[in-house]
């Protein structure tokens, strides 16, 4: 059987969103499924989505967010997640390459490890990811961190985005990714999917969220209420 795996990252404390995605991957019969971090923050829910993604991940790495909280500093987030839990975030892995389809595919997802690269951003801003990892050198790349999904060609390396989970921008659904092996090499599938975003809102009212209103305004409309409550 030919190998696929699901590539989600950016929950970001979406519990609807999440239950969703691993819903769809379950029903598409894919048993891999690698996590490319920010599973927690910004939403009302992430002691329950990283506990799921725990269960369901074979790999999890590192998020701007999980080493964010891992430093220590007081927060709401931090204060739901507790101590040990952000501890065990600095031993997340930055990184993880392997084969597929005769392709040396690398994962990791954003920042810190490279500033943020939006899909609109400059060629040079892509082909710096590629020249950060340039000792490994890989054919592609896939990354998280920027909320919006997209696939580039780059003279002979692809360079894509996941989406997010549970706050994506651009199309207010669940986005994540399935690369698959075929006869010619790796093909890459994005997926976007309706959940209950209301279910996921009034869980935000419900905790006492910060920021609940403009959470609530981000999973309507794709759009940031407010740059400085972070991606
Ligand atoms: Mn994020």
């Amino acid at each position: 059987m030919r190998k696929k795996i699901a590539l989600i990252s950016d929950i970001h404390g979406n519990l609807p969103a999440l239950q969703a995605v691993l819903a769809d991957i379950a029903q598409r019969n894919i048993h891999t499924i690698y996590c490319l971090g920010d599973i927690v923050g910004k939403g009302p829910s992430s002691p329950e989505c990283l506990s799921l993604c725990r269960e369901a991940c074979q790999l999890i790495l590192a998020g701007n967010w999980e080493l964010l909280l891992a430093q220590g500093s007081a927060s709401w987030w931090g204060r739901q997640l507790g101590r040990e839990t952000l501890q065990s975030f600095h031993y997340l892995p930055r990184q993880h390459s392997f084969m597929l389809g005769g392709k040396h595919i690398l994962l990791y997802h954003g920042r810190p490890l490279t500033p943020l690269v939006e899909p609109y951003g400059s060629l040079e801003s892509k082909e710096a990811i590629f020249s950060h990892f340039s000792e490994e050198n890989p054919d592609w790349i896939g990354y998280g961190d920027t909320h919006r999904s997209y696939i580039q060609a780059l003279s002979g390396k692809v360079l894509f985005n996941t989406g997010s989970v549970g706050n994506s921008l651009g199309i207010p659904m669940a986005c994540y990714t399935i690369l698959e092996e075929t006869l010619y090499g790796p093909s890459v599938e994005t997926i976007y999917l309706p959940y209950d975003r209301e279910q996921a809102i009034a869980l935000g009212f419900a905790a006492d969220l910060p920021f609940a209103d403009g959470y609530a305004q981000e999973l309507r409309t794709g759009q940031y209420f407010n740059r400085r409550n972070g991606s």
